[in-house]
Parts: structure tokens; C-alpha cells; sequence
């Protein structure tokens, strides 16, 4: 790829080719893991609950004692920008927010000012018949941690749990992860948040199992309920999902992904369920609703 096509990252106010785009070693995202991160569609050319993803980033850096040197307002700009300056129209967004440089111990202290991020690029997460098929699942052995530091409410770069629980379904040729709560609740995805369907009743876990608020997640929740179901946010149990009707997850990156095998026990029949491919179908027209997002081109 020429120079001139490559794509620009955004950083701390100014762009860089992404191949020349660079962070320091000595930054403490990259030492310590200590930042906030959110991954953002595009559906074209409006960024989909931008500033509800940029809410989400603030909170998690407040959470972390993490002071973003510019506005709400400034940093939905600075998207809005980064997209436009690599005129995109369906792509994907990672903001990043890290402590800063600092020196190589883990003190904030030493930090003297947070390194704001912003990459407009694509992800394939699964492949097309994903959506069609449904995706096959396993709990692996890694659990999520307690509710404390390191709880994924809290949007952080440290990712190491989703991860080990990710390698664990690579290794068993299975698509995607569950992860459990310490005391063996489902919890969510490695990336995603969990959705069950029971006689016609969805419910998705409670975020104090330690499972990030989706943004997905809500606007799911919402479009259901204006749908006439019955939403509800309860525990669920292994058992549970071996039994459910209908399973799928939701993120940024996946959408809406039915579910069709959960530690080789199948899904009901193996399809994907009538309620989740309705759900699927409103979501995709929510996506394309320019009143759902921020324009970045007027
Ligand atoms: N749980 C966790 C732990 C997540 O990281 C979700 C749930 C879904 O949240 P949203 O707000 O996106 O509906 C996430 C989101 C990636 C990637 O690079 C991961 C996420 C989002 C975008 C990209 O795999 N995680």
C-alpha cells in the first residue's frame, strides 16, 4: 500500500501514517495495561452511539483515577475527524485513552499526561455465515475475576482473562468463549455481552457479575421491549443455557451473533431462533438510523 492510501491514527491531536504511528515504551498502557479502551461501528458515515461510547470511556477512566485531558464534546470531535480525515463510511473505531509516559515503576504519579488515541480501520469478527448459522461456544477454565480492580465494568486495557478464555476455545475449535463468574453465574462473553431466550422471556446477566454495560447490549434491550418482550436481567446458570430456546451475544464488533452449540450440548434445534433473527433484523435497521449515532459527513 502507497503512502498516500495508508490509513492515519490520531494522536494526542495530531496524525500519523499507520505505519509510522507509535506509542512509547515506556507507556504505562503498554507496561501495566493502565488505560480505557472502547471499539466503535461505523455504519456509513455515522458513528453508531458515539457519544454514549465516549460517556462509557469517561466513566471507566473515572473509575481509574484517570484524568482525559479534553472535553466529551472535544473527544466525540476528534472521532468524528479521525474518520472523516480517512474518509470512511462503514468502518470501525478504537479509542484508546492510556496513563501517559511514565518510567518503569507503576506509581500513576510518574505520568504526567494521559495519550488520547484514535484508530478508524476494520474488524471481522466472524465470518458471514456466523450471522446465518450461529456460532458454537465452551466455558473455559478461566474465570472472571471478583467484582474488584479488575472487573470488565471497568473498560480497561487489561483483557488478559477474555484472552486465556479465548485460547481455550481456539485450542477446542470452538468459536467463542463464556466466561463464569467466580461462583460459576454466566457472566458474558470475552467481548460480548449474553443473551437468553426462555418461552418467549430474554434475559441477559446483571453487570454486577462483573460483565461491562454494553452499549449493544442496551439498545437490544430497548428494541425488545418496544417489540413487546419481556426483558429481564437476572442470573443465568450453565443449565440454563444447555436448556435456553435461544441464545446470542452482542457487542460493537460481533452485533448480534446467535448461538448454537454451548460446550457441545446443542441449542434447541441448532438454528437460529425466531426471536434473536428478529432482533438481528431491528438492529440492522437501527444501525442505518441516522438519529442513533453522530454524522461525519454533513
Ligand atoms: N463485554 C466485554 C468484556 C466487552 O469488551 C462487550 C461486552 C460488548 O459491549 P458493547 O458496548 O460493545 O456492546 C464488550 C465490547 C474487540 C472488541 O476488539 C471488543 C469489544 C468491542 C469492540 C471490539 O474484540 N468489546
Amino acid at each position: 500500500m502507497s503512502k498516500k492510501e495508508e490509513l492515519q491514527i490520531y494522536i494526542d491531536g495530531k496524525y500519523y501514517l499507520k505505519s509510522e504511528a507509535k506509542v512509547s515504551v515506556y507507556d504505562h498502557g503498554f507496561l501495566y495495561g493502565d488505560g480505557v479502551f472502547e471499539g466503535i461501528r461505523v455504519y456509513d458515515g455515522v458513528v453508531f452511539k458515539l457519544k454514549e461510547h465516549v460517556q462509557r470511556i469517561y466513566a471507566s477512566a473515572h473509575a481509574m483515577m484517570l484524568k482525559i485531558p479534553m472535553t466529551q464534546e472535544e473527544m466525540v470531535q476528534a472521532v468524528v475527524e479521525t474518520v472523516k480525515k480517512n474518509n470512511l463510511k462503514d468502518s470501525y473505531v478504537r479509542l484508546i485513552v492510556t496513563r501517559g509516559v511514565g518510567d518503569l515503576g507503576l506509581d500513576p504519579r510518574k505520568c504526567s499526561l494521559p495519550s488520547v488515541i484514535i484508530i478508524a480501520d476494520h474488524i471481522v469478527l466472524h465470518d458471514g455465515e456466523a450471522k446465518t448459522k450461529g456460532i458454537t461456544t465452551m466455558v473455559s477454565w478461566v474465570r472472571r475475576n471478583p467484582v474488584d480492580g479488575s472487573s470488565h465494568e471497568i473498560k480497561s486495557l487489561n483483557y488478559l482473562n477474555s484472552i486465556m478464555a479465548k485460547i481455550e476455545a481456539n485450542m477446542s475449535g470452538v468459536d467463542e468463549a463464556i466466561c463464569l463468574t467466580p461462583n460459576g453465574c454466566v457472566a458474558e462473553g470475552v467481548g460480548e455481552n449474553i443473551f437468553m431466550v426462555k418461552n418467549g422471556k430474554i434475559s441477559t446477566p446483571p453487570t454486577s457479575t462483573g460483565a461491562l454495560e454494553g452499549i449493544t447490549s442496551n439498545a437490544v434491550m430497548e428494541l425488545a421491549k418496544k417489540l413487546g418482550y419481556e426483558v429481564v436481567v437476572e442470573n443465568l446458570t450453565m443449565f440454563m443455557l444447555f436448556n435456553a430456546d435461544e441464545l446470542f451475544f452482542t457487542g460493537s464488533a460481533a452485533e448480534i451473533v446467535p448461538i448454537r452449540m454451548v460446550n457441545w450440548r446443542q441449542i434447541n434445534n441448532g438454528a437460529a431462533g425466531t426471536i434473536t433473527k428478529k432482533l438481528m433484523a431491528e438492529f440492522r435497521k437501527l444501525t442505518r438510523d441516522p438519529t442513533q449515532g453522530t454524522a461525519v459527513y454533513s
